[in-house]
């Protein structure tokens, strides 16, 4: 598979990085940790995005390769950030459906975890709704043996699949992320409003906790408040921040 030997060649190349996005308290503000997120800048300058390489990758191999690096590169970061007294919070990473399939995934995230020395519970990974829908026995036990590992698990882009309700109970996440299509919607629409007030409760009343991504102004935080939603990612905090970008960010929260 041609795109996996392209993957490692930029792995090995430096042309794939991480950066990382804050992720804060609704209402106090307080950092609670970073998504990572990945880049692949070609060698002539050209970023190539998530949206684009990341599917591709998800055809074949690749997205193997793709996922062991992002994880291993984010635990080493947030290892680095407890280590160093910079920052003790949790680093997220985005886990792909197809990565679910694999038999070997649970032994790979803790060989990552024991390689890192980051302990389990500064691990989250971020599952989409579809990635949940209609996995296999296997792919749903592998997410309870990384739960009872210490591992925690977010449910991502919440609203804009399809098993939402019945997967939720099935799956040992603890946290419903909302959609930023909803949270960017919300000042100016009823119905959006009314859903990220809706997921909001539900996830509370299912003793889940509710982060909004893509709050970019000010009035869509205090929405936020008033809907009680625990925790926010988005411009209006950060933009995703390069590694060397992190401890200058860490220093302006004092
Ligand atoms: O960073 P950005 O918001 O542009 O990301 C676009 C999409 O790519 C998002 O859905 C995000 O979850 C996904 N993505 C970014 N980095 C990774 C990664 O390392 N692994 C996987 N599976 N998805 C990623
Ligand atoms: O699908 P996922 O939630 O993993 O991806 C998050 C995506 O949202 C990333 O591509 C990230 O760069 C992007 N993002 C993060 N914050 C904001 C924001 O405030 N506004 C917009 N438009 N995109 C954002
Ligand atoms: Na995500
Ligand atoms: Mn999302």
């Amino acid at each position: 598979d041609g795109f996996a030997e392209r993957v490692r060649d930029a792995i090995d190349r430096q042309e794939l990085f991480l950066v990382y996005q804050p992720q804060a308290d609704v209402f106090t503000n307080r950092l609670t940790g970073f998504e990572a997120l990945s880049r692949w800048r070609l060698s002539d300058g050209t970023m190539l995005p998530p949206d684009v390489f990341v599917p591709m990758a998800e055809q074949g191999k690749a997205i193997h390769l793709l996922g062991e690096w992002s994880l291993r590169t984010a635990c080493a970061a947030a290892a680095e950030w407890q280590r160093t007294g910079m920052a003790d919070v949790p680093v997220s990473v985005n886990l792909s459906a197809r990565q679910l399939d694999d038999p070997g995934l649970v032994r790979m995230v803790l060989g990552v975890l024991a390689d890192s020395g980051l302990p389990a519970a500064n691990l989250k990974l971020e599952l989409t709704e579809t990635a949940l829908f209609g996995q296999t026995q296997n792919a749903r036990e592998a997410l309870v043996q990384l739960r009872g590992a210490g591992v925690r698990l977010v449910l991502d882009d919440f609203g804009t699949g399809w098993s939402s309700l019945a997967t939720l109970r099935r799956v040992p996440v603890e946290s419903l992320k909302i959609d930023k299509q909803f949270v960017q919607a919300m000042v100016e629409d009823r119905d959006a409003a009314a859903i990220v007030q809706a997921v909001v409760a539900m996830a509370h009343a299912l003793d889940l906790t509710a982060v909004a991504e893509g709050v970019e102004t000010p009035e869509q935080r205090l929405f936020l408040q008033a809907y009680r939603c625990d925790t926010l990612q988005g411009f209006w905090l950060s933009r995703p921040l390069p590694t060397d970008g992190v401890p200058d960010f860490l220093s302006r929260l004092g």
